[in-house]
């Protein structure tokens, strides 16, 4: 239901007797570094890339480019697909700092910091790892993580992106 403005609305021609140009097809490139000043998703769709070749990407990324909210909501009810699949193990990964295959209270907490998750503090934190946490190991593993991380990350980055528009660097 909650939707995020995109930018995807290319004004119509005011003279169409001008020139008919289909300008609207490509982003121009102020707009994509602009994205990717912001881009806080680049290494995952770039790790994406990795995965699924460039073929691919480019079809999910022409599906989802203008629906970012709904890029959201998908790519955490997804990773059960290839694609999805491929960005979770790309952010636990990502999260996994030290590469021991499991993500700690510090390295949960870096990263919701790198994703821009400002309002979270450290209590909150120990909370949804906590939450994660089946086997109160005190370390998210990464079936614990897409048991729950899931949820954390959607909630959260449909704030993110509510307070930053569709600035959000999918379209690197
Ligand atoms: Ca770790
Ligand atoms: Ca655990």
């Amino acid at each position: 239901m909650d939707e995020v403005k995109t930018n995807e609305a290319p004004s119509p021609p005011t003279k169409a007797a001008e020139k008919p140009t289909p300008k609207a097809k490509k982003p121009p490139a102020a707009a994509a570094s602009a994205a990717h000043k912001n881009g806080l998703f680049s290494p995952i769709v770039f790790g994406a890339k990795n995965i699924l070749g460039e073929e691919n990407l480019n079809q999910i990324r022409g599906k989802v480019i203008g629906k970012h909210s709904e890029v959201i909501s998908n790519f955490v009810n997804t990773y059960d697909t290839p694609f999805g699949n491929a960005v979770a193990r790309n952010i636990f990964s990502a999260m996994d700092k030290n590469r021991d295959g499991v993500v700690d209270e510090k390295e949960l907490a870096m990263a919701f910091k790198a994703l821009g998750f400002t309002w979270l503090e450290q209590k909150q934190v120990s909370g949804i790892l906590k939450r994660a946490d089946k086997d109160e190991n005190g370390l998210i593993d990464y079936n614990e993580f897409i048991d729950e991380l899931p949820k954390t990350l959607r909630t959260n980055l449909i704030k993110l992106a509510k307070k930053n528009g569709a600035d959000l660097g999918f379209l690197v």
